[in-house]
């Protein structure tokens, strides 16, 4: 089992804030913005498993891919093309503050006596190009909990998140437990040139249920994601202690 020797490290080293290992899956449709985000939280190679975007082949192939932020058309950028198991320790300090580490950093922690509460979570990066769409379907098995993404400029990727909804609701019922889930409608900083939709059209498409689990961020920053992790975090105690 992938991290078994840090998670049994860091059981031993913090018996009492170590909360376990958790798998949490990264879906949303191509060029959202899932491997940039991660990547805000800590380094980690992706260079097995990227390869170099070609905009103009998956704007023809892909209809979530439209982009309108014409900088990015330019810039030399990458898509997942497999999934990505990205080891991260999240620890809550005792002000009350989040940190990241990467799993290979796990003994510089265990010096540590300002920490209250430990994660270990898997992230599971999926790509996002519907020619891939199996490898969603196939991350959120065994999950604990979901990321939702979409690019906040564009209205088809906003729309997918209903069908990425279903694989969730799916899974809810093959696992008979509730999974968190947290929506990122990402790009935001795009609002500023007018072409961020915004997270109210993700309400209106998601309805009641996951009104609440809708969120504004900002990929290539991190910005926007402090209260949605917070909340996913405590809500992955929470399941785990219920089943
Ligand atoms: N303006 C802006 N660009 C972003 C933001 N987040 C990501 N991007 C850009 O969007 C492009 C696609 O980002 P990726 O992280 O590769 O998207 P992905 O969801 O991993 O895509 P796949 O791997 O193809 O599924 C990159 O050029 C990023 O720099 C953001 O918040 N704002
Ligand atoms: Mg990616």
């Amino acid at each position: 089992m992938i991290g078994t020797k840090i998670t049994r490290g860091l059981a031993s080293h913090f018996e009492e804030q170590f909360e376990g290992l958790y798998k949490v899956t990264v879906i949303g449709s191509t060029g959202s913005g899932k491997t940039t985000l991660l990547k805000t939280l800590v380094e980690f190679p992706t260079k097995a498993i990227e390869q170099p975007r070609r905009h103009q082949i998956e704007e023809t192939y892909d209809a979530t891919y439209t982009l309108v932020d014409r900088a990015l058309r330019k810039k030399k950028a990458f898509t997942t093309v497999s999934f990505n198991a990205v080891g991260i320790i999240i620890v809550r300090t005792t002000f009350n503050t989040f940190e990241f580490h990467s799993m290979r950093t796990h003994e510089q922690l265990y010096e540590r006596t300002d920490l209250e509460t430990i994660w270990a979570i898997l992230f599971f990066d999926s790509a996002g190009q519907v020619r891939f769409d199996f490898m969603p379907e196939l991350c959120v098995r065994g999950a604990d909990g979901i990321l939702v993404f979409a690019d906040g400029s564009s209205t088809t990727s906003i729309e997918r998140i209903g069908y990425y909804l279903e694989l969730v609701q799916e899974e809810e019922v093959r696992a008979k437990k509730k999974i968190p889930v947290c929506i990122f409608v990402n790009k935001a900083d795009l609002r500023e040139k007018g072409l961020f939709i915004g997270g109210q059209y993700a309400k209106m498409i998601v309805g009641e249920k996951y009104a609440d689990c809708v969120y504004e961020t900002v990929g290539i920053t991190g910005g926007g994601i402090e209260e949605p992790i917070r909340t996913l975090l405590n809500d992955l105690i929470k399941e785990r202690k219920k089943g």
